[in-house]
């Protein structure tokens, strides 16, 4: 029986890849780094899970001798230090919004006694600056476990941080599903033994999904108007019902 939702953050719970993106050349410039990612390098490079592991990355492909130094490593350190407090400044307040559908499906979970979880490769205070105004400052009661770079050091498609996750609900990865936006975040889930829906970004748009549950372009909302001939007995949006049928084993095709 499905009892708890575990949710990624970057791309899934709000499209966050462009302020990450934005984030790391103003760090860059501050840095006195002559780098500067476009949108063409930034989604090749988001191939590399972790804002530092992308950079130490990017470092070996454009220096590599310099890479491998302690002062390449302090710098990736301080410079990531930096581009995090930039991206906090840029999405605290409810500047970058949740995706379509996030917020209804969490009050509707919550309210049908699902547990809510969080795995994801980001930083805390990311997560806490991305949710702390939608959700509320008190939104880390509404999440049962929460995996994040501070909890997991390999980080995705490794599984680890959904291990701890499943860990610290004390659930069997087939009482869950995941969501995810990416091909890194969806291997990581199904390595941990979990279903996925996927809702990718224009980020991830290229990626591969084999063995998704389901690829949806997000988790719909009432205000979308519905498709023609659908009934509003049967939202295009994903609701728990939908969840907990999907779950069960409904084939692909089948009706929201
Ligand atoms: C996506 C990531 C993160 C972000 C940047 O995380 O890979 O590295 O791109 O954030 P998620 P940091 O698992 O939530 O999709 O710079 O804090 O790593
Ligand atoms: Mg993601």
């Amino acid at each position: 029986m499905l009892e708890a939702l575990i949710f990624d953050v970057d791309g899934t719970l709000a499209d966050t890849e462009a302020a990450h993106r934005e984030s790391f050349n103003e760090a860059f410039a501050q840095a006195g780094l002559d780098w500067h990612w476009d949108e063409a390098t930034y989604i090749r490079l988001l191939q590399v899970a972790g804002g530092k592991e992308r950079m130490a990355h990017h470092w070996r492909t454009v220096e590599p001798d310099m890479a491998r130094s302690a002062a390449a490593r302090a710098t990736i350190e301080r410079v990531h230090a930096m581009k995090t407090r930039i991206y906090e400044s840029r999405v605290s307040g409810g500047r970058l919004p949740l995706r379509p559908g996030v917020l209804r499906l969490i009050r509707e979970a919550r309210g049908a006694g699902l547990r809510l979880a969080i795995a994801t490769t980001t930083t805390p205070a990311n997560i806490d600056a991305l949710l702390r105004q939608p959700l509320g400052a008190g939104w880390r009661i509404q999440f049962a476990a929460v995996g994040d770079a501070s909890t997991a050091a390999r980080k995705k498609p490794d599984p680890q941080v959904y291990g701890q996750v499943l860990a610290a609900l004390a659930l069997p990865a087939s009482a869950c599903l995941a969501f995810e936006d990416s091909d890194n975040g969806l291997r990581a889930a199904t390595a941990a033994g979990l279903q996925t829906l996927v809702t990718p970004t224009v980020h991830t748009a290229s990626h591969g999904f084999d063995g998704a549950l389901r690829v949806l372009p997000h988790l719909g909302d009432p205000n979308d108007p519905l498709p023609p001939g659908v009934a509003d007995t049967q939202p295009p949006w994903v609701t728990v019902a939908a969840l907990r049928r999907w779950h069960a084993g409904a084939p692909v095709g089948a009706p929201v």
